[in-house]
């Protein structure tokens, strides 16, 4: 667990209190670190921001990478906002001056697809809206969007639940909703949640039978209700009926390890349900948003959907586009435990497909549905790969991940870099450019990438609370060596300067840019009908 600065007590700029008050809070820290937080990890008073005001920052001489185009510039920050971009800026004094020749500055990634601390499948995740996020910053990513679990399919008392976990938040974050049942009541709260809350995605499960899985009818109606209110719809696309058989032939087979897993819920049945929800979306005409896209099968219901004009957005995650299914089968349980996750982890050679239609479009911007497990939880499944919980991390090694395998091997450019790990997911969630850019006025959210550095990714010195990394000994080029938060410098020289309390929601508004002229769709659908026929009654 890299070390943690407890910046706000040794700051030059916070006068030393009276003695007994100083050692008070330090005896408050260290009890604080030692009974809930690992060594090394030092959280101080939640509404405090530590000192970490916001700086007048200037970046000076790199270059600025944008998804639409790049330039050497220098970038100049004051109160969390960017104030301008253009080379040669001259500031006055108190300004932190950071140089970035040779570097990349770039918009901090916006990873579209989280679980901290989510309760599933008889625990809860090990990462918290706290460790949760400080790997993310340690990582290049400045935002993320997590999901909302209803509590016993109530919508507000989910939305307060998590609004509470997001207290220690030390990042700005949004919320999309997931919907586990259908009445009247989660209708209504779902407006509230569009009008009232900023949530303007609402996500459905067609897998996990017995938890989280909705019916074809559910998935209709809430189809139907994302149209009405503005909101994308986003599916867990497994046929999870054939799902269930799956598993049950496996146990029976006596395949009871985590290969069983990946042999239960093979490619073809996420393929059915991608393009099951993929033609339900187009009869109802509203965009459809298919998460953590694992196979080619999947991928090519999405090509062929958007080839025919239809709005629906594919979201590989880093887990899909590097690693491939050969650990499921390792001798060593809790190795191969590490990999399980829904839809699974592919045989070698979807990686590659998913890494192809990432860098031509055909898929639009990669998440990592980080939903970490210790090796602890994972054993829940030792003698039952139906038990294992489900997911892997990957929150602090997307970046890096998506820039060694994409940028650093030709597949794909920096500005495209930048829109499938940041402005993309910006865009389609409506937060576009306060969030996904460096324009002025946007957020200052930023990093400084160095394409001649490099990462090494381990256990030992990731940030995330679990024992476990599933890209552990991962090598590549390009280290993010800065990290600006709402202006703030909360990653510099390895060390991570947070204040738990100091991130902030985001509200998402609805109708984004995937709604624009749908209701014409509609009127040409409706004009198209030449019905009802007017008939006279037949003289017969
Ligand atoms: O399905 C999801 O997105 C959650 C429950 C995370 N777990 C997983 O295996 N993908
Ligand atoms: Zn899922
Ligand atoms: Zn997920």
């Amino acid at each position: 667990m890299a070390a943690m600065a407890v910046r706000a007590f040794c700051s030059p700029r916070r006068p030393l209190r009276s003695d007994a008050f100083l050692l008070l809070v330090l005896f408050l820290v260290s009890v604080s670190c030692s009974t809930s937080e690992p060594q090394g990890f030092c959280a101080v008073g939640y509404e405090s921001d530590c000192g970490l005001s916001s700086e007048k920052i200037l970046i000076k001489g790199g270059t600025v990478v944008n998804a639409h185009r790049k330039e050497v510039a220098d970038v100049y920050i004051e109160d969390g906002i960017v104030v301008s971009v253009r080379p040669n800026i001259k500031v006055g004094d108190h300004v932190k001056i950071i140089d970035a020749t040779g570097k990349y500055v770039m918009p901090g990634g916006i990873d579209p697809h989280t679980h901290l601390e989510m309760e599933f499948m008889e625990t809860v995740t090990i990462d918290d809206f706290f460790t949760g996020q400080a790997a993310a910053l340690a990582g290049g990513t400045t935002m993320h969007i997590d999901f909302v679990i209803p509590v016993n399919g109530n919508l507000t008392a989910g939305f307060e639940s998590y609004m509470n976990k997001a207290k220690k938040a030390v990042m700005d974050y949004g919320f999309h909703m997931a919907i586990t049942k259908w009445d009247e009541g989660v209708s209504k709260d779902m407006e509230l949640m569009v009008n009232e809350h900023g949530i303007n995605s609402f996500k459905f499960f067609m897998a996990y039978k017995g938890s989280l899985m909705i019916s074809d009818e559910l998935l209709l109606q809430g189809l139907q209700k994302c149209k009405s209110l503005g909101a994308i719809a986003m599916v867990h696309a497994e046929n999870g009926d054939a799902v269930a058989e799956g598993q049950k032939r496996m146990i029976d087979l006596g395949i009871t390890g985590p290969e069983g897993h990946a042999l239960s819920r093979p490619p073809v049945l996420e393929g059915e349900a991608t393009a099951r929800a993929i033609r339900l979306a187009n009869f109802v005409n509203t965009p459809l948003y298919v998460v953590h896209v694992m196979s080619i099968d999947a991928m090519e219901e999405i090509a062929k959907a958007r080839k025919a004009g239809q709005r629906v957005i594919g979201e590989p995650v880093a887990s899909g586009l590097i690693l491939d299914d050969s650990w499921l089968w390792h001798p060593d349980y809790t190795t191969a435990a590490k990999y399980v996750m829904s839809p699974p982890i592919r045989t070698s050679g979807h990686d590659k497909a998913l890494q192809a239609a990432l860098s031509t479009g055909v898929l639009q911007l990669v998440g990592t549905d980080h939903c970490a497990f210790n090796s602890t939880q994972k054993a829940l499944g030792s003698d039952d790969f139906r038990k294992i919980p489900n997911g892997v991390n990957g929150i602090e090694e997307r970046m890096h991940l998506i820039w060694d395998k994409m940028v650093e091997s030709g597949q794909m450019t920096v500005t495209d870099y930048v829109r499938v790990t940041s402005t993309e997911c910006a865009k389609v969630f409506n937060i576009y450019p306060r969030k996904g850019a460096i324009l002025e006025g946007s957020d200052a959210d930023i990093i400084i990438l160095n394409p001649n550095a490099s990462f090494k990714i381990a256990a030992a010195s990731h940030h995330s609370r679990s024992d476990t990394n599933v890209y552990e000994g991962a090598k590549g080029k390009g280290k993010v060596e800065v990290t600006i938060s709402h202006g703030r410098v909360v990653y510099e020289d390895g060390k991570l300067k947070v204040a738990p309390g100091s991130g902030r929601y985001i509200r998402m508004p609805p109708f984004g840019y995937l709604f624009d002229g749908i209701e014409k769709a509609d009127a040409a659908y409706f004009a198209s009908l030449n019905a009802p026929i007017q008939r006279t009654k037949s003289a017969a």
